[in-house]
């Protein structure tokens, strides 16, 4: 292998004992995850085969159980994180309640919150879609795990990231040293260092990316804030992109910068996005990548939470962008 390749297994490891406290149980989770996010790869890659090569019905060729693939996901996830011994607890956007350690397996100072296959709904116009994964550490004393150690507000996540599962597979983390992409090579089986230490580019491209199809349940200053951004007599118009896959839309406004908007709006006043294991790990990420997120009114990693599924408007990207958001949703005119 080239000198210069470094492999996610690699870098977690150097990531490690570069913190001497570290007890190398945060990089068994990661690795875990890792493991989990090659199996979901293969199951999406495969996902458009499935009619073509007689997969169809319930069985596959191999006589397996042909899942939903957001069930498949969040079953791959769970099952490679249950027997580590890092974690007292899970929660999982497919799961209404808290997902325990089975009992035959020891428990561990972690909380592993995350979202097994976002945007989902995609995958049939092979649209990107994503893991998204927040890590805490437990704030209740010993044994099985609680409602407590997932209710903690973003700012405590001690790890976050997602899988964007698209024309590559690329996996972004942070541990709080900075923000670091790995694109999979599936001819080896490796997650490969690509992406360095990302920083958002300042100033960042142009682009806002929200849904304007409920722009009239916006609310008036929603309203102005994107029609400002629209015509640009701010300043220079934006360009509008939006791929409606939460992973994807990150990505790239990570990558190049912008403005992504999830409002809440008349009908839905938190928006449709959780909290828990989608706006606080991308808000982790986003920050440590020089940008910011927000809820319109404050940061998202400050929200202290209050069910494991709520909702939350979210607004995140360049710093200035977010903030001119947030004055516009104040009523002011962002000048
Ligand atoms: P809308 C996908 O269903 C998802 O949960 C996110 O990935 C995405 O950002 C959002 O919903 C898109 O929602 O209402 O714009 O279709």
């Amino acid at each position: 292998m080239d000198r210069y390749v470094v492999t996610l297994s690699r870098f977690i490891l150097e990531e490690e004992r570069s913190h001497p406290t570290a007890t190398g149980n945060l990089t068994s989770i990661l690795y875990d995850i890792t493991h989990a996010a090659k199996l979901i790869h293969r199951e999406v890659s495969k996902a458009g085969l499935v009619d073509i090569l007689g997969m169809a019905g319930h069985e596959n060729v191999h006589g397996e159980e042909v899942r939903k693939l957001d069930d498949y996901a969040h079953d791959v996830m769970f099952n490679a994180m249950d027997h580590g011994g890092n974690l007292c607890v899970m929660a999982s956007e497919e799961s209404e309640s808290l997902m325990p350690i089975p009992t035959q397996f020891p428990t561990g100072e972690y909380v592993l919150l995350y979202d097994p296959l976002d945007g989902s709904s995609n995958i049939d116009a092979n649209i990107s879609i994503g893991t998204i994964f927040s890590i805490h550490t437990r704030v209740s004393e010993g044994g099985p795990g609680g409602l407590e150690d997932c209710l903690q507000p973003g700012s405590r996540q001690v790890a976050a990231g997602y899988v964007m599962y698209g024309s590559s597979t690329v996996l972004v983390y942070t541990t709080g040293s900075g923000v670091h992409g790995f694109t999979l090579d599936p001819s080896i089986g490796e997650f490969l260092l690509s992406h360095r230490d990302i920083r958002i580019p300042e100033p960042g491209k142009r682009i806002y990316s929200v849904n304007e199809g409920n722009f009239d349940r916006w609310s008036p200053n929603q309203q102005a804030l994107v029609n400002e951004l629209r015509t640009g007599c701010h300043e220079e118009p934006f360009s509008a992109r939006y791929v409606g896959s939460l992973v994807a839309d990150f990505h790239r406004t990570l990558l190049y910068g912008g403005l992504f908007m999830y409002p809440g709006d008349n009908k839905n006043t938190a928006g449709k996005l959780r909290l828990l294991y989608e706006a606080a790990p991308l808000a982790l990420l986003c920050e440590h990548a020089g940008g910011l997120a927000t809820n319109g009114r404050e940061d998202i990693l400050g929200i202290q939470p209050e069910s494991l599924h709520q909702r939350t408007p979210l607004y995140m990207g360049n710093r200035r962008w977010v903030e001119m958001a947030g004055e516009y949703l104040a009523g002011g005119d962002g000048t």
